[in-house]
């Protein structure tokens, strides 16, 4: 036994020892997966840097320059590891109709047979982490507790600064709190006499939800959403199965709070898809005189009706994993400071002073990058230094913005559903209820992003942001919102809308300069709450007068163009809602079809 699995030892049978089901299950995933060492994680400080020390002495990280950015590190993956595999990515319920059509189904024999095949003996020559967390705070009202095995350092220190982990979660495991099953590998063994690579992957990627019984397998990745576990795997798609179970909602939201020059406090969740704004909206700090943001989350928002009739939220996670390129000081300046030091860093590139860089960070990029692949960038080749899915990893501590409560529930006051969208889409409209609302939220489009494999800048319908993460019928999940809605007080359920800070002029330029700006939107949503700002109705929805919205450098036309709802657009827009209702078959809720008819008849009378 090693001094460090000695110490492991001695932490875990100090805490309260671990229950039976736990060690049995481990020892069977051990047995079947065949790692050299099993390594039980507390997340103490020392293990930290004794695991960051192991994976630079690998060549799995590089230090960067503790002068520059202290205790911060660059990982980079292969080439073809760089973003979630929607395609690889299985929701195994045991009917079909339960994972609907917008998820990839397989039969759950079938999948665990597969899967047996392709972890046996996977993590040969490896060491197998035992990562217990929990998603909220130990213990919380609202928390949830897992366990992660893993055969990837990288995946242990990312879950270390997103999560909760130690041996007090094993304690809530002890005292019979339910715990999620999470096994990941990257599907890399090493057999002797081969020599380990940076990144470790398998080109035949499984990322699989069970989720009658709470279960994630994931092999060939390490990347992101598919090697954390406990983010898209479980606070979305297995945690979206819990809430419809047992009556709350597990979305892809950000999560903050908005405070007036009065000082009242307004609590703003928001889904918007993959690389389409949360992390830089949940950090904004608005250049209105007075008005503050406090960050509550940036990814995952789990919300839940309480007994005053009202909607509360939490952030389950404990750190952000956001997109770097185009974050800067002036997009996004909390960030920046965020990212000062105790951050991971993967596939951005690496300056000659060791230090990093992506694009969009300064306007002219140093000499002497190094690329996200590790070569010499040269800027005249149009290929960018910073892979357009690069990430930072940063505890939310760090974030000079957060919020002193953060991972405490507060209530939500509004719910925005946003997207990227050029066209059609006006920057903001508000729903005129709760069905109306939910209705916007299933009908969100979007063009696709870099936080995928596959083609970008394709529109699709990404409802509720969730596309790739509800773990159950598409239509169920607009069921559920509806009859959490019908459990809330009329009066105190958030109001909803539907922004969108993308759409762009002739030139294909944006038309409304959005990150810091993006606060006098917020602002007129919250004079609507306070009863105070007024709005024009339109056929889709009210939307606010332009003097309200006015912005420093935003023509009078811009603003029109920006709060314009075009006939023809609107027409062609409704129509393809049709089409994507159509596609979801017999269980599409009533009320949704209302709405559409309502719509169809709105635009029809608007625009004759
Ligand atoms: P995920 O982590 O993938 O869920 O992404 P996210 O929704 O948190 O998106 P994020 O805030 O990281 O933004 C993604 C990209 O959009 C970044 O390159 C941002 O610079 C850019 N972006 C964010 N907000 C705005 C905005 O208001 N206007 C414009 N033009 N770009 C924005
Ligand atoms: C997203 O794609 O929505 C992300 C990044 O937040 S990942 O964790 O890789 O899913
Ligand atoms: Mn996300």
């Amino acid at each position: 036994m090693t001094m460090l699995d000695q110490r492991h030892e001695e932490k875990l049978s100090a805490a309260a020892g671990v229950p039976d089901a736990l060690a049995e299950w481990v020892a069977a995933i051990a047995a079947h997966t065949r790692p050299d060492r099993v390594v039980w994680w507390t997340g103490t400080p020392a293990e930290v840097s004794t695991l960051q020390d192991e994976l630079v002495a690998e060549g799995k990280l590089i230090r960067l320059n503790p002068e520059l950015r202290p205790e911060s590190f660059l990982a980079r993956s292969t080439p073809d590891d760089v973003a979630r595999v929607e395609s690889r990515t299985f929701i195994c319920s045991e009917s079909p109709a339960d994972a609907g059509p917008t998820n990839n189904w397989r039969e759950p024999a079938g999948m665990r047979a597969e899967l047996s095949a392709r972890f046996a003996g996977c993590m040969r020559g490896r060491t197998l982490y035992v990562v217990p967390f929990s998603m909220g705070p130990v213990g919380g009202p609202l928390s949830r507790v897992g366990v992660q095995l893993t055969d990837s350092g990288y995946a242990v220190l990312s879950m270390e600064i997103m999560t909760r982990t130690g041996a007090a979660v094993i304690a809530e495991i002890a005292g019979g709190a339910d715990w999620v099953r999470a096994i990941h590998s990257v599907g890399a063994p090493l057999l002797p006499g081969d020599e380990d690579v940076a990144w470790p992957c398998n080109p035949d990627k499984y990322i699989v939800q069970f989720p009658e019984t709470r279960e994630i397998w994931s092999f060939g990745s390490g990347y992101g959403g598919n090697a954390l576990l406990a983010k898209k795997c479980f606070a979305l798609r297995i945690a979206s199965v819990q809430g419809r179970d047992e009556g709350w909602l597990a979305e892809h939201m950000l999560l903050m709070r908005l405070i007036s020059p009065e000082g009242r406090a307004f609590h703003i969740a928001g889904a918007f898809p993959s690389a389409c704004g949360k992390t830089n909206l949940a950090m904004l700090r608005p250049d209105l005189p007075g008005w503050r943001v406090e960050t509550l989350g940036d990814d995952i928002a789990w919300l839940r009706p309480g007994a005053d009739g009202r909607l509360w939220a939490i952030n389950p996670e404990a750190g952000f994993f956001g997109v770097a390129p185009g974050t800067s000081a002036k997009t996004n300046r909390a960030a920046i400071e965020m990212l000062a030091s105790h951050t991971i860093f993967t596939n951005v590139a690496l300056t000659a002073e060791g230090d990093v860089w992506w694009e969009g960070l300064t306007d002219t990029p140093p000499a002497g990058l190094t690329d996200w692949r590790g070569n010499a960038w040269d800027a005249d080749a149009g290929t960018p230094a910073a892979h357009p899915n690069a990430r930072f990893t940063v505890a939310a501590e760090r974030c000079p913005t957060a919020a002193e409560d953060i991972g405490e529930a507060v209530p939500v006051d509004a719910i925005l559903f946003g997207g990227r969208r050029a066209d059609t889409v006006p920057l903001v409209t508000e729903a005129r209820g709760w069905e109306h609302g939910v209705y916007l939220g299933a009908t969100i489009a979007s063009e696709t992003t870099a936080a995928a494999e596959g083609a970008t800048g394709v529109v699709r319908r990404d409802p509720f942001a969730m596309l790739p993460f509800c773990g159950y019928h598409v239509a169920d999940h607009w069921a559920h919102w509806l009859s959490i809605g019908r459990g809330l007080d009329a009066e105190l359920a958030p109001r909803m809308y539907r922004v969108n800070w993308f759409r762009r002029d002739t030139e294909r330029g944006f038309l409304w300069p959005g990150f810091t700006e993006n606060a006098r939107v917020l602002a007129w949503i919250a004079g609507r709450i306070a009863g105070e700002a007024e709005a024009n109705e339109t056929a889709i929805g009210a939307v606010p007068l332009a003097s309200d919205i006015a912005a420093e450098g935003v023509s009078a036309e811009r603003l029109s163009q920006l709060l314009t709802v075009d006939p023809v657009e609107w027409r062609y827009e409704v129509e393809r809602e049709a089409e994507f209702f159509g596609g979801v078959g017999g269980r599409l809720p009533v009320e949704l079809s209302a709405q559409l008819a309502e719509a169809r008849i709105r635009i029809a009378r608007a625009f004759g």
